[in-house]
């Protein structure tokens, strides 16, 4: 029995010795000192053994155990720092390496560009005011004089909800709301999302933002419409800019007219920013049309008014010289990191 337990051990030791991870290491206790190891099979085996010889086996068995323990737990322990000190190694910082530089959001240019133009219109006293995006046909076109046969009325140029409700065309339907509500005198911009059935092209989108402006007040000529908007084309575009009103026609006001600014890259010579005209378009206006204002509830003989409207991405597009709409909304931060 003695050279049997003495052979356990140095088999065990042995195994231990060759452990190289503690998943071996336990393998080793299993096989040796485990519920089925070979040192519990010699307990099993005490019954074969004479009765006075009993105590002494069972002595050399837990002899044999606790050399083997012992020596496995100062293998588990060398093992276990050997590892960590390992892992510490590997972890090591290096605090004289430059930090990870971490990416910091940017404002988008549609961002950069509504803010400069509210701030120049909060700036002149007018409020900012906001509105549902999906709305009634009825303050998207009824109210703003957009009779029911219009082109933009047609389903090529409008994503109804149903007979009814509509996804808005333009921000106009928050000035008619406000005017309804008929706390006069109005000055407002009325900036937000709006949709047209479009294609998506270089200066197309089906969803794409509009800033439009509205003062309602007693005596509003056309004249203050074009010192408001002269004071805003040089606020954005710089103070050499000039501005030129194109008589043109819209259903919501009367007389209306299309707004030029000189070219801010040529000041005005002509070149390919202006396609060689000098000047560059940026918005509508015109005087509010009576029949608006009385649908609104306003009196057109005690009161007046005028509007103006502009897509914001012209804007930024115009002012950041990006040739393609398209641009911002592609999330491309090699494109956004820019602004
Ligand atoms: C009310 C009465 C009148 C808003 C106006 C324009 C002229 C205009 C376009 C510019 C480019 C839309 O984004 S765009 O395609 N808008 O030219 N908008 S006057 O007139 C109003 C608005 C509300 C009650």
């Amino acid at each position: 029995m003695k050279e049997k337990l003495q052979s356990i051990k140095e088999e065990a030791l042995k195994a231990i010795e060759s452990a190289d991870v503690p998943e071996k290491l336990n393998d080793v206790r299993v096989r040796f000192l485990g519920k089925k190891g070979e040192l519990t099979a010699v307990l099993k085996g005490m019954k074969d053994v004479a009765p006075e010889d009993r105590p002494k086996v069972g002595q050399l068995v837990n002899e044999t155990r606790a050399a083997i323990e012992e020596v496995m737990e100062d293998t588990r322990r060398k093992m276990e720092r050997a590892i960590r000190e390992e892992k510490m190694k590997q972890e090591v910082i290096d605090v004289t390496l430059p930090s990870k530089k971490n990416m910091v959001g940017h404002r988008h240019p549609n961002t950069i560009a509504l803010e400069e133009v509210e701030q120049i219109f909060v700036g002149m006293g007018y409020e900012v005011v906001e509105g549902p995006e999906v709305e009634y046909d009825l303050y998207n076109f009824e109210k703003l004089n957009i009779p029911a046969d219009h082109p933009a009325k047609d389903e090529q140029d409008t994503f109804y909800i149903n007979k009814d409700i509509v996804l808005r065309t333009q921000t106009s339907p928050v000035q008619a709301r406000v005017m309804e509500q008929g706390k006069l005198p109005i000055r407002m911009i009325a900036p937000g999302r709006v949709f047209r059935s479009d294609e998506v092209d270089a200066t197309h989108s089906p969803s794409f933002h509009q800033v439009e402006g509205l003062v309602i007040d007693k005596n509003i000529s056309f004249a203050d419409l074009k010192g408001t908007l002269e004071v805003f084309a040089k606020e954005l575009f710089g103070p050499e800019t000039k501005t030129k009103f194109r008589p043109h026609h819209f259903p919501f006001t009367e007389p209306s007219a299309e707004v030029d600014v000189s070219c801010f890259k040529c000041g005005g010579k002509g070149c390919r920013f202006c396609k060689g005209s000098g000047w560059i378009e940026i918005l509508g206006c015109g005087a509010v049309h009576p029949h608006v204002l009385e649908m609104c509830g306003i009196d057109p003989k005690e009161y007046s008014g005028f509007a103006f409207g502009m897509g914001l991405e012209r804007i930024a597009l115009l002012k950041y010289e990006i040739d393609d709409m398209r641009l911002l909304y592609e999330n491309d931060i090699r494109f956004l990191k820019q602004f």
